[in-house]
């Protein structure tokens, strides 16, 4: 099928990478793409191969006057609410109405499925929300439908893209790290910092490095900007106490490497070679889950009316995180302290009790839970393959 994909970009750079990354998808699934973007500055870097089938149209910010807007596909997707060019809109509802009083000899082309594709939530409304109808009264569009589809991790809801993940991506991962020159060193847990604000960096991972996360961590910060100056504080805190060292890249236990941008289909790579994923938005979060199965703390994208703390508690009930990772996700969107410190040895009596060290008890109940919730997801099928169903099941009822 042919699909015209919209996407605007409002800030950083979730819009255009959840789109390309299904756009890739169709094209990879044998569709025709084309992915209408009103600012494609990122694809440079985020998509330098570009993706068979999948060609991009500017969508240029046009007035009244508006360009002739080419025949509209069999199906047009709108990410995020995005309300595709009214100019747009007006072409397939002359369309619909081909379709439904057709003009003799006119070509009966049917009128494209209009799918508006939702923001990921594990949140109980997605369920209820997920394939309902909206039929337009006004506008452009008066006449036709539009159909809610929402990514999500049940059977009930659109799924997430999967795509063709290797069995041995790991493996893939350390590989091509090794030839950039990215590689992790023997004995070293290796951590993705890609953050809106890392200033929680520093006290979450010195917990979890005293708390027996492993001799080295290597911190690769995937986005430039006032997030090195937050991981040179990572770099003060985690030092021994009193050890001044200057503003070395390193200090005991800790190799940081910072990194530009990366291609997607590396930036995935980045994510399943290591064994903490610290992610931020939708997409990084979703890919996480799905090329990992290594814990990950999600730094969620704050929302005025603090709804994402409801949808932060939803995800976690249904990746099952154990107590002290609740609250280390919790820490690590400012939403609750951390864990606490491993205890000072108490003396009671002769016996003298071990320091409880909670990171590396809770660390084991974390990776078991996070791999089990990897696993969960992996057994799902792909939201191509249901959006593609959904789309198939609204053909063979509409008319024409
Ligand atoms: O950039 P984000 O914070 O995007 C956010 C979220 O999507 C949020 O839901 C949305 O409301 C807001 O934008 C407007 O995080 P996200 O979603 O992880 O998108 C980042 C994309 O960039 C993802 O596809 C991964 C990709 N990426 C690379 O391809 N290479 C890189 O080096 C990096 C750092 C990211």
């Amino acid at each position: 099928m042919r699909w015209d994909l919209f996407c605007r970009v409002i800030d950083n750079w979730g819009d255009i990478g959840v789109c390309w990354r299904l756009a890739a998808r169709l094209g990879a699934a044998g569709h025709t793409v084309r992915l209408w973007l009103d600012d494609d500055r990122a694809l440079p870097w985020l998509a330098p191969a570009g993706a068979p089938g999948v060609e991009v149209r500017p969508w240029p910010a046009y007035g009244a006057a508006g360009p002739v807007w080419p025949e509209p596909g069999d199906v047009v997707v709108e990410a995020f609410g995005c309300d595709p060019p009214a100019g747009f809109v007006s072409a397939m509802a002359a369309m619909a109405a081909q379709t439904t009083q057709p003009t003799p000899g006119a070509d009966s082309r049917r009128a494209p499925v209009w799918i508006n594709l939702e923001y990921l939530s594990a949140e109980p409304y997605v369920e209820r929300s997920h394939g309902l109808a909206s039929p337009q009264w006004h506008g452009p569009g008066a006449g036709l439908t539009k159909w809610f589809f929402y990514p999500g991790f049940t059977a009930r809801t659109g799924g997430l893209v999967q795509g063709d993940i290797a069995p041995d991506l790991r493996q893939q991962a350390h590989d091509r790290l090794r030839a950039h020159g990215w590689q992790v060193q023997a004995g070293e847990r290796s951590a993705l910092l890609f953050a809106y604000d890392a200033r929680p960096v520093p006290a979450l991972l010195a917990s979890l490095m005293r708390g027996g996360l492993g001799p080295r961590l290597l911190l690769r910060v995937a986005a430039s900007g006032t997030l090195q100056d937050d991981v040179d504080r990572l770099l003060d805190v985690v030092r021994a106490p009193g050890e001044r060292i200057g503003r070395a890249r390193s200090a005991p236990g800790l190799r940081v490497l910072r990194l530009p941008p990366v291609a997607q289909t590396d930036f995935d790579l980045l994510l399943a070679a290591s064994d903490l994923n610290l992610v931020r938005g939708e997409d990084s979060f979703a890919r996480a889950q799905l090329v990992s199965a290594a814990p990950l703390l999600w730094q969620i994208y704050v929302q005025d009316d603090g709804a994402h703390a409801a949808k932060l508690d939803a995800w976690m009930r249904c990746a099952g995180l154990p107590p002290a990772a609740t609250a280390w996700q919790r820490a690590w969107n400012g939403l609750g302290p951390l864990p606490q410190e491993p205890q000072e040895p108490q003396t009671q009596g002769l016996q003298t009790q071990e320091p409880r060290t909670p990171a590396a008890t809770d660390w084991a109940a974390w990776a078991e839970a996070a791999a089990g919730h990897h696993r969960r997801l992996r057994a799902d099928d792909c939201l191509v393959t249901r959006l593609t169903a959904f789309v198939a099941e609204r053909r063979a009822r509409a008319p024409g």
